[in-house]
């Protein structure tokens, strides 16, 4: 991409209505643009980020053995009054009549309906185990939409659910969510803890919410700070292992990690002094087994063995696809903008034209990119008639993390300039070299 032709309408000034780093950096950069209270377009350059983020989320569930599919965003309101969450729902559902006067609603989560299509299309315990799941928007009304894609009323999540004949089953597919998950996270460049939480609305108790740790979470999370040294690593696990997935169970919620809502000072104050934390987290993601909360009301049943109709176990497992892209700059900035993790990055090199119109310095551009285009990678080629320092300062902003500078004066010595965006270290070497670095570098990732 040319960033000429590209549409990037960054923001000079910090705009007034951002309280946290990553909703001033996010309009600053051109990626979103709110639309109402919590509900925003996403601009190409977040819209970018967004699909980066939601490609790692597919990989890895397809990985663990889950089916895509995709379901509507609004549903009948009837389904909900089967399990009987239409009235519990409260105000944060969104409740739409349709022509017919029929009760519809932007769907905040997808229970009622999976358990309708599992029951209209399966009926026997040689079809399980199942997860199925889908990335789509949801609709919850919150009462106080803030910090940008962080608290949406529109959001884009990733939920799945397991159909299992047993509990022990389900178990297993909830360790299975939790090791993809830990996965998943590690990928984008990010440490998310598992921690004992509350179940609210969705039911049942088992329970753990993922948390990046940040000052300006929404959650209050309290931890053993032994927790932060585990890293899942390139550990590759046997997804039907059901006791080496319960083993990254155990050595990952071993130690006392909890939000404020499951927090028990007595057993907290067992652990050493020294190792007690007390800190703030967003919440990524959350796991539940909820057993038969909704298989049994709605009739969601397989015929077992011995020929018995019984109900199915499941839980639901949800990924906030759309608050990583928010979640990942709080973790990784700087006081010049976004640091995207390789993982996640809108664009995997930037390229930086010191004296746009100079044939030297514009055909050395034109064969980086054209390098990197086939090595299969997407630059952003800043080609815009502007001061060095006004394209530094963009390419700062929206956060690539490798640079290449191409100048005159390095080219008569046949040198570009790759900087790393993170470090701020910057190399002379050949254009040749630098791409082959921006390859290698990219290669695994
Ligand atoms: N049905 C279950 C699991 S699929 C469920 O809805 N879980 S949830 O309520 O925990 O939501 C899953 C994830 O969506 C959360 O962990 C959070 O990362 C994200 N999320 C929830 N509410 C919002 C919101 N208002 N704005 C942005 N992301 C949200």
């Amino acid at each position: 991409m040319r960033l000429s032709r590209y549409f990037l309408p960054v923001l000079k000034e910090n705009p007034a209505e951002a309280q946290i780093v990553s909703h001033r950096y996010m309009l600053r950069a051109g990626m979103i643009k709110q639309q109402a209270a919590g509900i925003y377009s996403w601009l190409p350059m977040g819209f970018k980020v967004l699909k980066r983020i939601e490609e790692i989320v597919h990989q890895e569930q397809i990985r663990a053995g889950h089916i895509p599919m995709l379901m509507p965003t609004l549903q009948p309101a009837d389904l909900w009054r089967e399990s009987g969450r239409y009235d519990d729902y409260g105000e944060e559902m969104l409740r739409i009549t349709d022509r017919h006067k029929r009760d519809m609603l932007y769907g905040p989560t997808n229970e009622e309906m999976i358990t309708d299509i599992f029951r209209a299309h399966v009926g026997s315990y040689k079809d399980l185990p199942m997860t199925l799941y889908h990335v789509q928007w949801k609709f919850r009304d919150e009462i106080r939409p803030r910090f940008g894609v962080m608290r949406g009323r529109e959001f884009y999540m990733k939920d799945g659910y397991n159909f299992d004949l047993t509990k022990e089953d389900a178990l297993h597919a909830y360790n299975r969510h939790l090791v993809s998950y830990l996965r998943t996270y590690e990928r984008m460049g990010l440490q998310a803890i598992p921690m004992r939480a509350d179940s609210g609305p969705i039911g049942g108790d088992d329970t753990h919410e993922f948390l990046v740790l940040a000052s300006t979470g929404e959650s209050e999370v309290f931890y053993d700070s032994e927790i932060t040294d585990l890293k899942f690593g390139d550990r590759d696990i046997d997804y039907d292992d059901h006791a080496a997935c319960r083993a990254v169970l155990e050595e990952f919620t071993s130690r006392y990690a909890r939000t404020d809502e499951t927090h028990d000072e007595a057993v907290f104050n067992q652990i050493p002094e020294a190792r007690r934390r007390v800190a703030r987290g967003i919440e990524v993601g959350q796991i539940f087994y909820f057993g038969t909360k909704y298989s049994e009301p709605m009739g969601a049943t397989v015929v077992n063995d011995k020929g018995e109709r019984v109900p199915v176990h499941m839980g639901s497992h949800g990924i906030g696809v759309s608050r990583l892209v928010g979640a990942i700059i709080e973790a990784s900035h700087d006081d010049k903008g976004i640091i995207w993790p390789e993982g996640v990055t809108p664009f995997h090199c930037g390229i930086v034209n010191l004296k746009q119109g100079d044939a030297a310095t514009d055909g050395a551009c034109a064969e980086i990119y054209a390098a990197l285009v086939k090595a299969g990678l997407e630059p952003l080629y800043d080609d815009r008639d502007e001061r060095a320092g006004a394209k530094f300062a963009t390419m700062d902003l929206i956060g690539l993390p490798w640079r290449i500078t191409v100048g005159p004066r390095g080219l008569a010595a046949g040198k570009v300039e790759l900087t790393s965006r993170r470090t701020g270290d910057s190399e002379e070497m050949t254009p040749e070299a630098a791409v082959a670095r921006i390859k290698a570098i990219y290669e695994g990732i």
